[in-house]
């Protein structure tokens, strides 16, 4: 195999050419579809006396028919024809020319699921980021934007719906049993946001007037068995709508909004204009076959996608390289969004969990790239939790810095200069820059520097001069090929508890002896933000009557790993009185994560495992404090999890923490039995079931409490579960129950686990949550019952969902996917090899799990790297594979 070639930002060069028009047609067929496509082509310079350069087409898997320039059929002598590239290289010299190329492919053999595909017997597209190729030759690139006409052709009996961007301007029937459908988009658009759609579908309708009155028509497409699943999506759209108005001032630009559902799926969802696709999991959803966490995520996700019509499609990326500048600012906005929709502390509690538990470990290890990365080899590789996720903590510190009206600002300057546009960070960090004749020059390391930067806070207080310091210093770790960092801007929001635990007024504060603006209008502030821009800096407070306890980096204002010299008493103070809630649940995650890795130092040492009192009463108080949200209670007293613990660790023992960790809830579940079973008690509700905030948290509580029960492993227990298990209204409730019967081999866990196949095998997306609970069990050997599940008839190796479920569930297990046998590493290798042939993305999604090989002992390192070098040696590996094993292994 040729070693696969890496692209890098700095080679970025503009297009020779532009496209103008783009008119498709597709004749789907059973054996194979054609693809006609007319292109007009504009010179980028005009007027260029030397011969004009070749124009180079992407295209992969593709069957040439004919090509025509300027109405004139090419001979073979004319282009070049490889395995990637259709070249032209002696193209007319005028300003314009027309190009009509015929392309010949088979979706029906796609398993690949990008370019067009079939999925449950209907067509699909799917382009983002280069699979465009996969349907015809393109300028297969984001600053490439031209107008689309798509004309689909098909039989009307097998696909009664054809649908594509933008508006119907005509459809009609054809000869022998055909019809067809001419779609005209009036937006330019690049080719990854392309989609089409036909077959058998049916819609839920729906409109929404926006706010300068029009009237759009909402469509949810999907099966007929599962239109009642669309109710959620459908008020989630519209509530998305309202909202980009009224906090963006961002409208809806067509009169037709459609969404599709689709089985078969790499990712989430996808943007496409007007014609959004959607894995199933995130659409379809009802009170009896999706839980709270799945209602909110379809919130999210809806929204996310809608966002984008802005936030990507009128405005797009220049390059793959500039990905963060769609997706960072779009999930901030979904962030936004849902914090709006439910409680703002909660929604962050777990943007920040999710941060720490998927993106530091990726920002660790050999993949770690910027938020902005420098080369890829395939850029599908780098739709990960740090362009994504860190990018949306990037977009989240402007608005920290420059205030809600401030960020507001810089957007409509960023629209207001970019509109139909394909752009840069740089363009987006001048807009916020310009519109608030701001100064924040190294905020712009972010998205060049990987690594999560630590900070260290040391503080101290002047009994005499009433001052109070704050000294920050930090650090960017190394990362791949990034030797050295320079300093971040790092702004940090600060609050000063005095010792009734109420905020004191800041009135000013100095850095370096100069005065900062705490406030401008003469109130004081209770919480200011500090800008740390050097290695080093020294912030001091005057007017600070009494030591006070600080809370730092309130609302998680940077995505930093933070230590400071708060003591015990300091956190147990902020756990209980701060106002910053996120701060609170911080608090007593910090004494947490101290707890379990003191713990795990001793288990080591085969000590005996010991809780201090006041952890429990700490937590008691938490659980048991009426005035708290109940959503928050249950984050609150919810554990690290155990890879976020065995991040901390020199060598990563995930069978230390594991083990500590549930020492730890058996101990709180035993001493706090009474609290937990009344939390369980007062919680139940037989009311139907509603998605809002209070009945989410009061569910949210009683699930928590009785995981913590099931720890007991004792008969009231599992009876007490049993009967939550039968008399549940709803998946959250039956679910949870499930789940808490589960954790043990017994015959009480095989009876429910076969009653709950047996009530849900006619519903895919609930036998899916049956694999993944099953794969992600700690029962010793695991591994075999997994593989067993790899067999069973409702698995399909080449549907991603399930894939995730069963093979990807597995990963997530501490005791299972890392067991020092080396079994669940070379179960993974395994799958990898077969799926890789299918479908290369989700296979290097998989094959990602063993990227951090180096953090665990020698003889988990020595099982791992054999799969990697096993898996790098095999012949006909596809790049995506290719990049994150041989990057994990360099
Ligand atoms: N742009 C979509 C998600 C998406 C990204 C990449 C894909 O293939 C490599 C597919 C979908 C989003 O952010 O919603
Ligand atoms: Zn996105």
């Amino acid at each position: 195999m040729e070693t696969p070639k890496e692209i890098f930002l700095k080679d970025y060069k503009k297009p020779d050419y532009y496209f103008h028009t783009v008119d498709l047609t597709f004749s789907l067929g059973e054996e194979h579809t054609i693809v006609s496509s007319s292109i007009t082509v504009y010179q980028r310079i005009e007027g260029n006396s030397s011969a004009p350069p070749s124009l180079v087409l992407d295209g992969v898997d593709l069957k040439l028919v004919s090509i025509k320039v300027d109405g004139k059929q090419l001979q073979k002598e004319d282009y070049h024809l490889d395995a990637r590239h259709l070249t032209i290289s002696s193209p007319p010299s005028t300003a314009r020319f027309s190009l009509e190329i015929v392309t010949e492919i088979q979706p029906q053999k796609n398993t690949s699921l990008e370019g067009l595909y079939k999925s449950s017997g209907n067509f699909v597209t799917h382009c983002e980021a280069e699979g465009f190729r996969k349907i015809t030759y393109y300028q297969d690139r984001p600053d490439i934007m031209a107008k689309y006409t798509c004309r689909v052709e098909g039989d009307k009996a097998l696909y009664p719906v054809l649908l594509s961007n933008g508006n119907l301007v005509e459809e009609g029937n054809l000869e022998g049993g055909k019809h067809y459908a001419v779609w005209e988009d009036p937006h330019k658009k690049p080719c990854y946001l392309f989609a089409l759609v036909a077959g058998q579908l049916q819609s839920r309708d729906d409109s929404f007037v926006t706010r300068s009155g029009r009237n759009v028509s909402l469509k949810i497409w999907t099966t007929a068995q599962d239109l009642p699943k669309t109710a959620h999506a459908m008020n989630s759209l519209k509530a998305a709508m309202k909202w980009d108005e009224d906090v963006f001032g961002l409208e809806y630009d067509l009169d037709l909004f459609n969404i599709v559902v689709v089985a078969d799926f790499n990712m989430g969802a996808m943007e496409n204009k007007s014609l959004n696709i959607f894995n199933s999991v995130l659409v379809l959803a009802s009170p009896e076959t999706a839980s709270d966490a799945e209602y909110a995520r379809i919130q999210g996700v809806i929204a996310h996608e809608y966002f984008h019509n802005w936030t990507g499609n009128r405005v797009t990326c220049r390059d793959w390289f500039q990905l963060t500048l769609k997706e960072g600012l779009t999930v901030f906005r979904d962030q936004e969004f849902s914090s709006d929709m439910g409680s703002r502390s909660v929604k962050r509690i777990e943007d920040v969990s999710f941060l720490r538990n998927n993106q530091f470990p990726e920002d660790a290890g050999p993949m770690a790239h910027p938020v902005r990365p420098h080369s890829y080899i395939k850029m599908d590789n780098f739709y990960t939790s740090t362009v994504y996720r860190k990018g949306a903590q990037v977009v989240r510190m402007y608005k920290t810095l420059l205030g809600s009206e401030g960020f507001r600002r810089g957007m409509d300057l960023y629209f207001k200069r970019h509109d139909g546009q394909a752009v840069t960070c740089e363009d987006f960090y001048a807009a916020m820059r310009d519109a608030n004749d701001a100064d924040f020059a190294n905020l712009l390391h972010w998205y060049s520097q990987a690594g999560t930067p630590t900070m260290n806070v040391t503080s101290f207080y002047n009994s005499e001069a009433k001052t109070y310091s704050l000294k920050f210093s930090q650090q960017v770790p190394p990362t791949p090929g990034q030797a050295v960092k320079e300093p971040m801007l790092i702004p940090v929001a600060v609050g000063l508890l005095d010792s009734n635990g109420k905020d004191m007024p800041l009135t000013s504060v100095y850095r370096d002896g100069m005065l900062q603006v705490v406030s401008t209008d003469g109130q004081p502030a209770y919480t200011t933000v500090l800008k740390i821009t050097k290695k080093e800096e020294e912030f001091d407070f005057s007017e600070i009557s009494e030591r006070p306890v600080p809370s730092l980096l309130r609302g998680y204002s940077a995505p930093v790993r933070l230590t400071s010299d708060l003591t015990d008493t300091d956190l147990f103070f902020l756990l209980a009185y701060d106002s910053d809630e996120f701060n609170r649940w911080e608090a007593g995650q910090v004494l947490s994560r101290k707890l379990m890795l003191s713990l795990a130092a001793d288990f080591q040492q085969n000590k005996p495992l010991a809780l201090n009192a006041d952890f429990v009463h700490g937590f008691r108080s938490m659980l048991t404090d009426g005035s708290l949200d109940k959503e928050f209670i249950a984050k609150a007293i919810n554990l690290p999890g155990v890879g976020e613990i065995t991040e901390m660790m020199d060598i990563a023992d995930p069978d230390a923490v594991h083990a500590v960790r549930s020492f730890i809830m058996k101990h709180l579940a035993s001493e706090l039995k009474a609290e937990f079973l009344k939390t369980v008690e007062n919680n139940r509700s037989s009311d139907p079931y509603i998605f809002n905030h209070s009945n989410v948290s009061r569910r949210a509580l009683k699930n928590t409490a009785l995981s913590y029960l099931a720890t007991l492993e004792d008969s009231q227990i599992t009876e007490l579960a049993l009967n939550e298990y039968k008399t549940a209204t709803n998946m959250t409730d039956q679910f949870a129950a499930l789940t808490a019967l589960v954790q043990h081999p017994s015959k009480t866990r095989d009876d429910v686990l076969a009653d709950f196949y047996g009530k849900w095998e006619h519903d895919y997306l609930v036998v899916n949550k049956w694999f993944g609970l099953q794969a992600i069990s700690d029962i010793p050997g695991n591994v075999e019952n997994v593989r067993k599940l790899l067999k069973h008839p409702a698995f399909d190796l080449r549907n991603p969902n399930k894939v995730r479920s069963l093979v990807g569930g597995f990963c997530g297990s501490p005791v299972n996917f890392h067991a020092k046998d080396g079994s669940g590493y070379k179960f993974l290798g395994e799958i990898v090899l077969q799926l890789d042939k299918l479908n290369p993305q989700g296979a290097s999604r998989m094959v990602s799990a063993l990227s951090r090989w180096r953090r665990y002992d020698e003889t988990r390192q020595a099982h791992a790297k054999a799969q990697l070098e096993m898996i790098l040696s095999t012949n006909g590996l596809s790049e995506n594979v290719f990049e994150i094993a041989s990057k994990s292994l360099a």
